[in-house]
């Protein structure tokens, strides 16, 4: 009897602490950032976080700088995260056809196809890719919401091949001429070239404070949103399972702070 006992402790214990950790967390939960890069002579800015648990997936993208107006409205940015190629964007060399933009297509090799459409509201599958009345509107602006992410996604965000592309041109400093920019667009033919190509883009980077809790003992992991914090305390009820100690180190760093 008291062997048995003994025995039955030891998955009990393991029990307890997924109990502790809430759900387990899936391969891809986490905090996903980026710093947009320019391309194709983008002269705006533009940063994204997503934060996933589960097939939830909150996005927040911050553009600012990018082109104004488009046929005297405000100029539909479509944007979108792409994946499962390389995960990384595209340079100059991508110019396949050297008209002098990287288009979409010139730039799949790098960042893969659609995912997600990071839409303002409603679709967010690929369907809704093109759909200009549900891009940014204007130069600058603010897409926070909350939105289901498929199985791909998940599998893109895990592999870290997740990328944002937020598309559409500015005449002015794409560097081309209006024959080129106003070129059919290799997405569909009805819309210039230069409205389609890639202006920013950026990789999706797991944050690595969330994902390794135990070198965030002096950098204010108490401090972070409670999302991060549950993030932060799953990944150290893992380690403490796998590494006796840590967690005694990691429960006296979060009362300290
Ligand atoms: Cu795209």
């Amino acid at each position: 009897m008291n062997k048995k006992m003994r025995f039955l402790a030891v998955p009990a214990l393991a029990l307890g602490a997924v109990a502790m950790a809430g759900s387990p967390a899936l391969a891809a939960d986490g905090t996903y950032s980026s710093t947009l890069g320019q391309l194709n002579g983008t002269t705006g800015t533009g940063t994204v976080t997503v934060d996933v648990a589960g097939d939830q997936a909150t996005v927040n993208l911050q553009v600012s700088g990018l082109a104004e107006t488009f046929m005297d409205g405000p100029y539909p940015h479509v944007q979108h995260v792409h994946g499962n190629a390389m995960g990384t964007c595209p340079v100059p060399a991508d110019d396949a056809d050297g008209n002098g933009i990287i288009s979409t297509t010139e730039a799949a090799g790098r960042y893969g196809d659609i995912l997600t459409t990071l839409s303002t509201s409603g679709d967010t599958t690929p369907a809704a890719a093109l759909n200009l009345e549900l891009g940014g509107q204007g130069g600058s602006y603010t897409i926070e919401r909350t939105i289901t992410i498929d199985e791909a996604q998940q599998k893109s965000l895990e592999e870290g091949t997740s990328v944002v592309v937020v598309h559409g041109l500015d005449p002015a400093t794409a560097g081309v001429s209006e024959d080129v920019f106003n070129s059919p667009s290799d997405l569909d033919p009805e819309l210039p070239l230069g409205a389609t190509s890639p202006a920013l883009c950026g990789t999706l980077v797991m944050d690595q404070m969330a994902a390794m809790p135990e070198g965030g003992a002096d950098t204010g992991v108490a401090t972070e949103s409670s999302s991060t914090g549950m993030i932060a305390l799953g990944g150290g009820l893992v380690l403490a399972a796998a590494a006796g100690g840590t967690y005694a180190v990691r429960r006296r760093a979060a009362h300290n702070a």
